[in-house]
């Protein structure tokens, strides 16, 4: 392969990996952290394969050193992580723990002091459970006690971060936690679905708000999950039915942030079955206040198609065929595709038609991809090497699909790898490995697998090598 046919990055750009707090933190009981929603959820029989929690994890509370030494190792410019509420204001609202923020005070001198920048996530599903107990993300009281928490964080850290995310996706906290009830607090309920993504994006707009107030230096934005979704053929009711699974995941929290509105064909169908949003006087004004960048964690996509759902089944109790009959809408995986080992489609067309997508829907904003990367379980091979070659081949491909989406006018400016490590992958537990670096979790040991070393060599190049993966479309 020559020089000239790598495929290089603009200058500057922003290269690195991603983790956060209850999937690789442990220490759940230490230093005044009180309980979040997901120590409850994983302790409730059936809610996380095999009973596994976040009680150990990967003990990255008590290993900055080694962790930051890996990023070094690899170069990584910046390092993605998220502050556990739980850590900062253990009873949700009120006293500032100050022994909470200290760790994230050492993180942050750790990697300022390897030269790489930190990202920080204000809110990676991890709600402390004392508000959980008086309703949550239901409530609206709950977006003011989190700018708040947010206010304590960014007077802590704030005079040395520069990139701040308000929260990870809002789908999962909303839609998988509270419709489809594979997350915590897992129950499955339109209307309160509804409520917790509102109150979540006004916690957004707000935090925004105060962030602006404080005058700090730096940026803010969010990280919503997008997928992309194709019509599954050219017929009309296709076509209508991808438009609303896009509206449903995608637009329902983009509309409402870059047009303060929330999606009309979703609204009028949630309205049907009785549930809308708990929208007051000026909300949708703080939502939409203007944020620095957007922030997009990407993995998988989809072929959609209008159902052949009985009206009777929109209140059947049954979970997915009552989310078909409410959307119009069900997904197949995309006919042909190889799978990851957490059973996504792979589909890099679907990340490129969906960073050109945001581009020419939302005003072509600065984008970081917050997320992208694969599961892929093979450990140490006999010689102690871990062969991944199934990830190298996944990032590639989505490099080379980013990569031809900058030289298509995207704002994209950086791209963050889920994740450093293989860590809690929650409702999976720690069946399911992302990781660049291996983690042993009955010794905790890290071990650099294949891919991580494949990751420096692009970061040092600011350019990745298309290769056979190149030679195919993507
Ligand atoms: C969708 C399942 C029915 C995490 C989903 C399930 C059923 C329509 C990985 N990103 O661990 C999306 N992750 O913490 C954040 N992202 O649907 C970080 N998205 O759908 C990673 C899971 C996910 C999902 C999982």
């Amino acid at each position: 392969m020559s020089a000239s046919t790598l495929l290089h990055f603009p200058a500057g750009f922003q290269w690195g990996a991603a983790t956060s707090a209850y999937q690789i933190e442990g220490a759940h009981d230490e230093d005044g952290r009180s309980p979040s929603i997901w120590d409850t959820f994983a302790r409730q029989p059936g809610r996380v394969l095999e009973g596994h929690t976040g009680d150990v994890a990967c003990d990255s509370y008590h290993r900055i050193e080694e962790d930051v030494a890996l990023l070094k190792q690899m170069g990584a410019k910046v390092y993605r992580f998220s502050v556990a509420w739980p850590r900062v204001v253990p009873s949700g609202r009120g006293a500032v723990n100050a022994k909470g923020l200290d760790y994230y005070s050492r993180l942050v001198d750790a990697l300022l002091a390897a030269d790489i920048q930190p990202m920080v996530t204000l809110y990676h599903w991890d709600l402390p459970q004392c508000l959980q107990d008086e309703g949550g993300w239901e409530v609206r009281e709950t977006a003011h006690a989190f700018v708040a928490y947010a206010e304590a964080v960014f007077k802590a850290l704030g005079d040395r971060v520069r990139q701040w995310i308000t929260l990870n996706e809002p789908w999962c906290s909303a839609n998988l936690s509270n419709q489809i009830g594979e997350h915590a607090p897992g129950q499955r309920n339109h209307q309160a679905t509804l409520a917790v993504a509102h109150h979540l994006l006004l916690a957004h707009g707000l935090t925004v708000r105060r962030f602006r107030e404080l005058k700090l230096p730096g940026e803010i934005g969010m990280a919503p999950n997008v997928d992309w979704r194709e019509p599954y053929s050219q017929s009309q009711a296709d076509i209508d039915a991808c438009r609303r699974g896009l509206e449903w995941f995608n637009n329902w929290y983009l509309d409402p942030i870059y047009f303060g509105h929330y999606p009309e064909e979703m609204l009028e169908r949630y309205a049907e079955l009785g549930a809308r949003p708990p929208v007051q006087d000026g909300d949708m004004a703080i939502i939409a206040s203007p944020t620095d960048f957007l922030g997009i964690n990407y993995y998988t996509g989809s072929y959609t198609l209008a159902p052949d759902v009985p009206p009777q089944l929109k209140r059947s109790g049954d979970a997915k065929a009552e989310l078909a009959a409410l959307l119009g809408a069900s997904t197949v995986d995309v006919p042909g595709f190889e799978l990851t080992d957490i059973g996504w489609a792979i589909y890099p067309e679907g990340f490129y038609r969906v960073l050109l997508w945001l581009r020419d829907r939302y005003g072509n904003p600065p984008v970081y991809i917050t997320e992208n990367g694969a599961c892929y379980n093979n450990g140490p091979d006999g010689d102690g090497r871990v062969r991944d070659n199934k990830r190298i081949a996944y990032c590639q491909r989505h490099l080379i699909a980013m990569h031809r989406a900058i030289r298509s006018g995207c704002n994209v400016r950086g791209y963050t790898l889920w994740s450093l490590l293989d860590n809690f992958e929650w409702a999976w537990g720690y069946t399911m490995r992302f990781g660049l670096v291996h983690v042993d979790f009955a010794t905790l040991e890290r071990r650099p697998k294949d891919s991580f070393h494949w990751f420096a060599s692009v970061i040092r190049r600011n350019a990745v090598e298309p290769g056979e993966a190149g030679r195919l479309a993507f």
